[in-house]
């Protein structure tokens, strides 16, 4: 069987509502190893990353921070320090980056969608849930906690909301029946068993769009509602190579997937819900899914909610981008959760990197140059300790793949420094500085240093996919051309000549009690600004509250009794559109407005003929009571249906409430 010469990557598409942490860098840097190392093995690599940019959460960041969320998300996804200059730093080397705002990803969507609701397997509903109003948010029995909105803690009430649904269900029995014969599909195996237990709880459909929210993908047939969240999201990883779409052509060459790489907390959406999506759509499901762990920071995940968020930059300036690759890529067992902390990187770059890697790099290329003046003479002699080295060695190029085929990467790069270390005992074995105090050894010392840089060379290629920057370094000082670094070329002895020269160390070390402190100063001092600050604006508003004059207030204010939150939840208030705009022959106070409500066209009259010209509202979004009985008015000529929004002005006038452009009409007014 001809083995597949592509290999499709991705990464989950990121959450740009705020700059990304190191937690996120984890994912990508992973995706990115495994990337260069299929393209280092031939493959054509299609390696998808991106960002998911609809939803409440970011809708609300834009407003608190009065952009528009367009706005918003490009600011931090192409912005200066943004997402992409991130995985620039990082060296990332994606092949395409998606964003769920590209039209072509829309129009994508909306494809989907359309057949899926076409054939039958979206249908609408409603959607019976626990909502929390400052959060705008539905929840579920199990998601309150003790009764209360996970997200703020406050109070919930029971709700309902008209929503589509896809028939999750309905693929429940095929789902297992693929894990049963696909049985490297999820991974790792034990989260394969709770994805099976969640199945057979019973698998409910799935709520795919939302009226409450506007910033979204509208539903082509019904744009009252946005997609909500996972059919946006997940069908990126298509979208992306042309599916349902002009934009690319890269259908055919690529999907299915080889991997999707996500967290565990999404793996149930990237196991269930996408394969059913692919079922219903009657496409090939993806070759393998693998949900890895968590970064930890202080014993919990790191969230700016939590305000434990680390900067990979900021890491990336201070230690370099290769040292906190590695220390991602090494540190956690790949699947497992794993701890950040200062310590373990300071310890992981003096031990693994200072030490074993930089130390046999500048020892192999000093003695080199001290010796033979850095060109080894051909004349070499073969002697003790050789042979387990060069084993050693030339095991490694395919114990590293095996390991990458089984996403097993601190193994593969454990692999590299097992052949490291060996190469280091090697030195003190041979003791070249012994063997250089006699020329009758001459043809031993230059082989004993031939085969060092052979071992550097074998690093050189391997570490390459993980530590590229690193690997460049070191080919520079061994002086290795791009044929010398081919993977196919990896035999030992297969580089016959070397010409050295020293460079400078590849990772200086760390005086770690020293760092420590500092970055406790540096910390402490932070927190110590960031509360001066506070206390500054908070003593600055006082003094503001202090000079400002008392606010102007209505007069004759008129209160209504109290009523209860339920009560006040029976009042439906919406943004309607003005369509058209008449004043009346019979009246100087009705205009007569025809409004698009998001769902239909409704008639109001509304008296405010005297300050506002119908040229003034045609086109404009107010606000309108939109479950007010029906009223006859004029004497049974007219009906209206509901109420327009306006303020008592202190003149007796009227003001009407108006909306920005980009607020859909048959928005929820809270
Ligand atoms: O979930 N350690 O986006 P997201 C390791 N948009 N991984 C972490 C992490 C940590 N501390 N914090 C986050 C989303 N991640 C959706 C995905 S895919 C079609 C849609 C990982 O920005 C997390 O596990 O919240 C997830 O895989 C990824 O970052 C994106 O998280």
């Amino acid at each position: 069987m001809n083995e597949k010469n592509t290999y499709y990557i991705t990464t989950p598409i990121y959450y740009p509502s705020d700059k990304l942490h190191i937690g996120h860098s984890y994912t990508t840097v992973a995706c990115d190893a495994l990337a260069r190392f299929k393209r280092m093995q031939g493959k054509k690599v299609m390696f998808l990353t991106g960002t998911d940019e609809h939803g409440q959460k970011i809708q609300d960041k834009a407003a608190a921070a009065g952009v528009t969320p367009k706005q918003y998300v490009d600011n931090i996804v192409e912005g200066a320090g943004g997402v992409k200059d991130l995985w620039k730093l990082m060296n990332i080397s994606y092949d395409r980056f998606i964003r769920t705002t590209d039209d072509y990803h829309i129009a994508s969507c909306q494809k989907i969608f359309q057949k899926l609701y076409d054939q039958g397997d979206i249908y609408k509903s409603v959607y019976k849930g626990h909502y929390c109003k400052p959060c705008e948010s539905f929840w579920t029995d199990s998601q309150l906690k003790d009764g209360k909105c996970p997200d703020c803690g406050g109070d919930v009430y029971e709700a309902e909301e008209e929503a589509y649904f896809f028939k999750t269900g309905k693929y429940a029995d095929r789902l297992l029946k693929y894990y049963e014969d696909h049985p490297a599909f999820i991974q790792p195996e034990t989260r394969k068993n709770e994805m099976i237990a969640f199945i057979n709880q019973g698998l409910q459909d799935t709520c795919v769009s939302r009226t409450s929210v506007s910033w979204g993908i509208p539903v082509p047939f019904d744009p009252k509602h946005t997609m909500y969240v996972w059919v946006d999201a997940l069908s990126n990883y298509i979208s992306a190579l042309g599916y349902g779409n002009d934009q690319y052509n890269d259908y055919d060459a690529f999907w299915p997937a080889d991997l999707h790489m996500v967290g565990k907390e999404i793996l149930r959406f990237h196991t269930i819900l996408w394969p059913a999506m692919l079922m219903a759509l009657d496409l090939p499901l993806p070759e393998r899914v693998f949900g890895h762990g968590w970064l930890l920071l202080d014993g919990g995940k790191m969230s700016k909610s939590k305000g434990n968020v680390v900067d990979p930059a900021v890491l990336c300036e201070r230690y370099s981008v290769d040292a906190i690759r590695y220390f991602l890529l090494r540190e956690i067992p790949f699947g497992n959760d794993g701890v950040f902390s200062n310590e373990a990187l300071i310890a992981r770059i003096n031990s693994d990197l200072a030490n074993d890697l930089g130390n046999l790099l500048s020892r192999t290329v000093a003695m080199a140059e001290k010796y033979f003046g850095g060109t080894l003479p051909a004349a070499r002699a073969a002697g003790e300790f050789d042979d387990d080295l060069i084993k050693t060695v030339s095991e490694m190029p395919a114990k590293v793949a095996a390991c990458m085929d089984d996403l097993l990467i601190p193994q593969a790069l454990q692999e590299v420094f097992k052949a490291i270390q060996r190469a280091n005992k090697y030195i003190d074995e041979t003791a070249p500085w012994a063997l250089a105090k006699d020329e009758a050894n001459r043809d031993r010392l230059a082989m004993v240093l031939y085969n060092l840089c052979e071992a550097l060379r074998f690093a050189t290629v391997l570490l390459a996919p993980f530590l590229p920057d690193t690997a460049d370094k070191m080919a520079e000082q061994l002086g290795l051309s791009a044929a010398d670094r081919a993977w196919d070329g990896l035999r030992f002895g297969g580089k016959t000549d070397y010409t050295v020269h020293k460079g400078d160390a590849l990772f200086p070390r760390i005086d770690a009690a020293k760092e420590l402190a500092e970055l406790a100063a540096a910390h402490e001092a932070q927190v110590k600004a960031a509360q001066e600050k506070a206390a500054a604006a908070e003593k600055a508003a006082a003094a503001e509250k202090a000079a400002a004059p008392a606010p102007a207030a209505a007069e004759n204010i008129e209160h209504q009794p109290e009523v209860s939150f339920d009560d006040f939840c029976k009042v439906e208030l919406r943004v309607a559109q003005v369509l058209t705009c008449e004043t009346l022959p019979e009246s100087k106070k009705l205009l007569k407005m025809t409004l698009f409500d998001g769902e239909r066209e409704r008639t109001i009259l509304s008296g405010i003929a005297k300050w506002y010209k119908p040229e003034d509202l045609i086109g404009r979004k107010v606000g309108i009571v939109a479950n007010l009985a029906p009223r006859p008015m004029m004497k049974g000529k007219y009906v209206s249906e509901g109420m327009v929004m306006a303020a008592d002005m202190p003149d007796g006038g009227a003001s009407v409430v108006f909306f920005p452009d980009d607020v859909l009409p048959g928005s929820a007014i809270h």
